[in-house]
């Protein structure tokens, strides 16, 4: 399994597991947490556990990764999703592995084409909603994407089907007209939903490194968010922010992505997860 995040297991693969440390493997073992975008704070208090547990320093690390990580869950039908991040996250990939996962677990899902900037975009949900056996609701490019998740919503309830799942544009988090926008689509959402739950993921691209944390940070007190995401975990070392996320924003992260697959996707479980890189 650590082949799925090969890179980012082969920097804790450089912790050794013998008894004492020493000055100079305390540097170094500074260093590989940093190289991985970990924020100082979290490598200190990384280093802090193995330098006072009296545990060989791999057992120490491991348990004060599974203090730090925070693991979310993917919202329990019937319920509605709604999915934001920056631009090329994942978002809508991820909605297609989403929706794979809730059909095999013999769930039926709706996607919202919330993404109506671009045609390409609303193409692109049709076609991974046909290859996963979603129901899409659509509009043309250029409708209020409100409308278009309100109408998806509408159609969940009216089928009678489990899960809802938005699809959002792409956008900074910077941006306050586009966070705005975001707003009332979580508003619209949640009203039409009439007391179903609605979970809001951030997608996070872990390639990104630490700018992940600003963004974090702002669609949380913009939006607020359920849980992260965090894709292309396949692709970097640098899945450390993920520990940032978690120790300073106190988010939980819900679920992981391994690669472009149908199948590259799974729920986070927070000591798995801290077992499989060492692996
Ligand atoms: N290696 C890898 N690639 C991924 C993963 N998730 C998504 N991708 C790729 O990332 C690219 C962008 O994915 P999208 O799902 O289109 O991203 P998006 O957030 O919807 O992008 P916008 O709609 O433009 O904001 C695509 O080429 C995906 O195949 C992952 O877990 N691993
Ligand atoms: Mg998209």
């Amino acid at each position: 399994m650590h082949g799925l995040f090969s890179r980012l297991s082969s920097v804790f693969s450089k912790f050794s597991d013998k008894s004492s440390i020493t000055t100079i493997d305390i540097e170094k073992y500074t260093e590989e947490l940093l190289s991985m975008d970990m924020s100082f704070n979290v490598a200190e208090k990384l280093i802090h556990g193995i330098g006072s547990s009296g545990k060989p320093p791999v057992e120490a690390l491991k348990d004060t990764m599974k203090q730090i990580l925070l693991s979310g869950r993917m919202c329990e039908p019937k319920c509605g999703i709604l999915m934001i991040g920056i631009n090329g996250s994942g978002k809508t990939t991820t909605i297609a592995k989403l929706g794979k996962w809730y059909r095999d677990k013999g769930y039926s899902v709706i996607a919202g084409a919330g993404d109506t900037y671009r045609a390409a975009a609303i193409e692109q949900l049709s076609i991974l909603a046909g290859r996963t056996g979603m129901d899409i609701v659509k509009a043309k490019p250029g409708v209020d994407p409100a409308s278009v998740i309100h109408d998806a919503v509408a159609a969940y309830k009216n089928r009678s089907r489990d899960v809802v799942i938005a699809d959002t544009a792409g956008r900074l988090h910077t941006n306050v007209n586009l966070m705005n926008e975001l707003k009332k689509v979580k508003s619209v959402m949640t009203k039409a939903l009439t007391g179903d739950r609605l979970a809001t993921y951030l997608i996070i691209d872990a390639t990104i490194g630490k700018n992940s944390f600003q963004q974090a940070r702002q669609f949380n007190m913009n939006i607020g968010i359920d849980g992260i995401i965090i894709t292309k975990l396949d692709g970097t070392a640098k899945g450390g922010i993920l520990f940032t996320i978690c120790d300073e924003l106190k988010l939980p992260v819900a679920a992981i992505g391994t690669g472009e697959g149908l199948d590259d996707f799974m729920p986070f479980d927070r000591d798995k997860f801290t077992e499989d890189l060492f692996r």
